[in-house]
């Protein structure tokens, strides 16, 4: 990866004008990435876009640098770079035709970038920015910690993922160093949440299932509209499902507005739901993985869950 790394570095010496692009629908560690690249790339001069297809959800307005934040890309050539995104096509409808830097963690990504920074043992992306910046000659300060340190936070759900190590707690403990603020982070990134998004997730937990070792619950447009919740997202109840004893295999089926269901897996070690979801054209990481299905949402979780069940009947033989 070295020599990667060193292009990496001499294409952005080589830039003034660049566009840092998150995945549609950004979680965590899709904004925080975008966020602490553009602000680093800033301070050293270059003119950065930081774009999310959708803009940026308002859930992630508090961080430092989000007022940047625009839906669409800047006119002109740029250098274009990704960042927190496995497939080109999950930055959404934007007009990206090429993508110059790929910097990901997931093991499922396509290296659909000219250079493929793509470390998949990392327990963020973030955590990967954070060990080549010096490499790059990028800074750190108070506000890129932050934006790092979100990304680590919630991608691992505050430490308590299988991909965290000792080495994640101790990038979290230099980003501390630097100023960042793990507490405030913690409580408006991870626990935070609004009224209607808990109204939201008592729609889909008053309908959930369980059947041999799989919990499953459905998310529909019409739920969203009796809770008053804007957004097509799931809302993270899938991480209320894990907290469930028993089963090895949870799922959360969110209905989208155009005849599409968007599926999220988790897993506890034993069962690779990232083969599941690529059998669906999906992809994420061993235990945590996602995929868009078009259909009908009751036809969609028959095969859903058919598949399931055939993928643990596989892992157990
Ligand atoms: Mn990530």
């Amino acid at each position: 990866m070295t020599s990667e790394v060193e292009r990496a570095a001499k294409l952005i010496a080589g830039s003034s004008e660049i566009v840092v692009i998150g995945h549609e629908r950004p979680d965590g560690d899709a904004v925080g990435s975008m966020l602490a690249l553009t602000m680093a790339l800033q301070e050293i001069g270059k003119r950065v876009w930081p774009v999310l297809a959708g803009g940026l959800p308002r859930k992630w307005q508090f961080l430092p640098g989000a007022n940047q934040v625009r839906p669409e890309l800047p006119a002109g050539e740029k250098l274009i770079v990704t960042v927190d995104t496995a497939d080109i096509r999950r930055l959404g409808p934007l007009d990206v035709e090429r993508v110059d830097l790929n910097f990901d963690h997931h093991p499922s990504n396509t290296q659909f970038g000219k250079i493929n920074l793509v470390e998949p043992g990392a327990a963020s992306t973030t955590a990967v920015l954070y060990r080549l910046f010096p490499e790059l000659e990028l800074p750190l300060e108070v506000d890129i910690a932050s934006n790092l340190l979100l990304g680590l936070i919630t991608d691992t759900l505050g430490f308590r993922t299988s991909s965290v190590s000792s080495n994640s707690l101790r990038i979290a403990a230099e980003l501390i160093e630097l100023g960042a603020d793990i507490s405030d982070l913690y409580r408006k990134g991870l626990l935070g949440r609004s009224y209607e998004a808990v109204r939201y997730w008592a729609q889909g937990l008053s309908r959930m299932e369980l059947r041999d070792e799989v919990v499953w619950a459905v998310l529909r447009v019409s739920d969203r509209e009796l809770a008053g919740y804007s957004s097509s997202d799931g809302a993270d109840l899938i991480d209320v499902l894990t907290t469930i004893e028993g089963p090895r295999v949870a799922i959360l089926l969110v209905e989208q507005p155009e005849g599409q269901v968007k599926i999220s897996w988790r897993a506890l070690p034993g069962v690779d739901v990232s083969r599941l979801a690529s059998t669906f054209d999906g992809g994420g990481h061993e235990l945590a993985a996602g995929a868009m299905m078009e259909g009908e949402v009751q036809e969609v979780v028959e095969r859903v869950l058919t598949a399931t069940f055939a993928a643990i009947v596989e892992a157990d033989s």
